[in-house]
């Protein structure tokens, strides 16, 4: 990457850690009622592989992708306003969490139940072939997700109509409580590529120079008419699977293993060697803090919503 494309990276890196130290420090004040999935541990993957996109790509982040949202232009302000669930926000002030959307900025997910979205994406997938379009489909799925068998039908249906999506699977070595080896035979997860016949890679999650070039590939490869590729980014879910979880089943010699790989200070290190100065770290690491400060400030000054927002949308017989 260029020193230009890691500042990008580190910037928006560093948002979404900001955003998870703040969103975690307003749960634990009870100022959050929703889920808090931080995605510590986990930025490089969702920010490398959104970069890669152009304008007019669509992305499906899921509910740890806050990075991802970052880098397609949800802003601390939008984010914390839906957080802290207030008046205004993205949701209506229904939702406090991260299950959100944004169509005018190409953000059609999350879908919450795991797996689902993953039809939806191709079908947005297909939607862009039939229109030529020349837009390409980004979904993002855990490693538990990744089992749930409508990922099976979504690829069915990718590859035979060689469709321009890219899957990527988040092997964050967890879901929930579940370790990778309790769930599959088969712990890498690219490998399931080969009985759609399309190409799968597994690249090191928190390098972001791996993600950013193997999303790149399999961006262009989509865009061109080639069809679909997965791509498997291994990380580790440095924290709970949310905030009420005190993930003690993990164990500490493994978040230690990870920790000496944390992304962020991966992508110091390459910035430093690319000729960034120490100064110039701090003064990015100081301006996304004040960033994400001032965002949840602002979204303390907004009412809560209506409560017959409630009632908006729901359906019933
Ligand atoms: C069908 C379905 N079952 C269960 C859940 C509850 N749930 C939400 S996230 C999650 C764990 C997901 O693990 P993984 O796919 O590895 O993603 P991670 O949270 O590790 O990023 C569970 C069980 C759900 N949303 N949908
Ligand atoms: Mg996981």
């Amino acid at each position: 990457m260029t020193k230009a494309e890691l500042i990008v990276a580190y910037e928006n890196m560093l948002l979404a850690r900001e955003f998870d130290h703040a969103m975690i420090n307003l749960y634990r004040q009870s100022k959050i009622v929703g889920g808090v999935y931080a995605q510590i541990g986990n930025e490089a993957s969702s920010v490398g592989t959104a970069m890669a996109l152009q304008e007019g790509d669509i992305i499906f982040p899921m509910h740890r992708d806050n990075g991802a949202h970052f880098v397609r232009g949800m802003t601390p302000r939008e984010m914390a306003i839906n957080f802290l669930f207030r008046r205004g926000s993205i949701t209506r002030g229904t939702d406090g969490t991260g299950h959100f959307a944004d169509p005018e900025k190409k953000i059609y997910g999350n879908v919450s139940h795991l797996g689902a979205m993953v039809p939806v994406a191709v079908g947005a997938a297909l939607a862009q072939k039939l229109s030529k379009s020349g837009f390409v489909v980004l979904n993002y799925i855990g490693d538990g997700g990744a089992s749930v068998g409508e990922v099976h039908e979504g690829l069915m249906m990718a590859s035979v109509q060689q469709l321009p999506f890219v899957l990527v699977i988040e092997n964050n070595q967890y879901a929930y409580s579940t370790p990778v080896a309790a769930q599959t035979h088969n712990p890498r997860f690219s490998d399931r590529a080969i009985g759609y016949g399309i190409p799968g890679v597994t690249v090191d999650g928190t390098d972001i120079e791996a993600v950013f070039s193997a999303t790149s590939q399999a961006i262009e490869f989509a865009r061109a008419g080639n069809g679909p590729t997965i791509i498997e980014t291994t990380t580790m879910r440095m924290r709970g699977h949310a905030e009420h979880d005190p993930f003690d089943y993990v164990p500490k010699e493994l978040l230690e293993e990870w920790d000496r790989k944390d992304p962020v200070l991966r992508t110091a290190t390459l910035l430093l060697n690319k000729g960034a100065s120490e100064s110039e770290l701090t003064s990015m690491q100081q301006q996304a803090k004040s960033e994400i400060e001032e965002a949840v400030a602002y979204a303390n000054t907004l009412p809560a919503p209506d409560a017959a927002e409630a009632f908006k949308n729901v359906f019933f017989q």
